[in-house]
């Protein structure tokens, strides 16, 4: 792990840590500290095991052409958003990009509602009408789910001040990729976020490719967390494959961030074990296998796994039933979204414009004037 911050509250130590206590029992997840790791490990390798095997079926669904539009699989990548993710509680607010389905579901997304949603379902989270890359929920606070890159970000920087002007003491965890921060919209959004204070943490997911595009090929500089420099906002490098690791970092700059009302920036560094999209080569245009192979061997639950298994934390046997257990919940989200019905005709004037007492049932143009 490599971890550095520039302004802010004094240089932390470069040892990991455990988990902050405030981060116990959050967003599902069990406390850590010494009594429970082991509790935590399980649920954190569960949380992982899930979205890889729920992508897994995405994959063939979309084969299979049960999934229409693009299709855009996490796999590789579980160790950030599932550490990150896990240190929330239920009322702070997550928002992030097309790479949506495995976020969904370590939020608390029910893996039916999403997988509804991939097949355009009316039992989706979103309806069926947002698909893959539009997954929302208002009752686990997922703001989506975004098609357009860096289009997130100053959304995020206006949740982080809505929190502050009411008086709360949520956060706002906001995800992208390493090819957002070459766009405008980042630099707006971290410059009135450092500059108003907002309890915001943007962690960029730096799998070090925009689509086919490396990242020296795109950006002037490759240490991107050194752009918080220019917004006055601490930031930490850490390694995104490693679970524990995220949850640590990402656990500080939240209670930084309840407490201080300080934004902070985090690049996590990861790989995308899959192509861009459904419709990418997974290697041998911009990336070579070899590069692939060697990043394969740190697999972010394969990592988790091992360390369990040096602490004797959980036998072979365990993880197999965790991994039927999990097909199952996988299997009976594909049966669940493949028998839900479409939705209806009606539904395509819905959820256009916020509905209030005066407008709710009045048509489009009534509710706009
Ligand atoms: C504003 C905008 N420009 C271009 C695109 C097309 N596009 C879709 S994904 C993508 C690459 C983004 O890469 P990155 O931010 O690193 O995220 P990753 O896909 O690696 O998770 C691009 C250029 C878009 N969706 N929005
Ligand atoms: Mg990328």
């Amino acid at each position: 792990m490599t971890r550095t911050r520039s302004a802010g509250p004094a240089p932390q130590a470069l040892a990991p840590q455990a988990p902050p206590a405030a981060a116990a029992a959050t967003n599902g997840a069990p406390a850590g500290g010494p009594s429970g790791d082991r509790g935590l490990h399980r649920h954190l390798l569960r949380e992982m095991l899930l979205q890889r095997r729920f992508e897994e079926r995405c994959a063939e669904a979309y084969a299979l052409g049960k999934i229409g539009g693009f299709c855009h699989l996490y796999i590789g990548q579980e160790g950030t958003g599932t550490g990150a993710i896990s240190v929330l509680r239920d009322d702070d607010y997550v928002i992030t990009t097309y790479r949506d389905h495995a976020q969904a579901i370590a939020r608390g997304i029910p893996p039916r509602a999403v997988m509804a949603e991939l097949f355009g379902k009316a039992t989706g989270c979103s309806h069926g009408k947002g698909g893959s890359m539009h997954l929302f929920s208002r009752e686990r606070n997922f703001l989506g789910g975004h098609g357009i890159v860096a289009g997130n970000i100053p959304i995020a920087t206006g949740v982080a001040f809505a929190i502050k002007y009411r008086g709360g003491d949520q956060v706002c965890l906001c995800f992208f990729g390493e090819a957002a921060v070459n766009n405008g919209a980042f630099h707006e959004a971290l410059n009135m976020a450092g500059l108003w204070r907002l309890p915001v943490i943007y962690i960029i997911e730096n799998n070090r490719y925009g689509m086919g595009t490396a990242l020296e090929r795109a950006s002037a500089i490759n240490d991107i967390a050194e752009r918080a420099r220019a917004y006055n906002m601490p930031r930490s490098v850490v390694d995104g494959q490693d679970v524990l690791t995220v949850r640590a970092v990402v656990g500080e700059a939240v209670e930084r961030a309840r407490r201080e009302q300080l934004p902070t920036l985090i690049e996590a560094r990861t790989y995308r074990f899959m192509g861009h999209s459904m419709s990418d080569a997974v290697s041998g245009t911009y990336r070579s296998k070899a590069e692939l192979e060697e990043h394969l061997k740190r697999d972010p639950i394969a990592l988790l796994r091992a360390r369990m298994h040096e602490r004797g934390e959980i036998t072979d046997e365990e993880v197999a039933q965790l991994d039927a257990e999990v097909r199952a919940v996988c299997e009976d989200a594909w049966q669940f979204a493949d028998s839900s019905p479409e939705p209806t005709l009606d539904a395509l004037t819905s959820d256009v414009t916020a509905e209030t007492e005066s407008t709710a049932g009045a048509p489009i143009a009534a509710a706009r004037s």
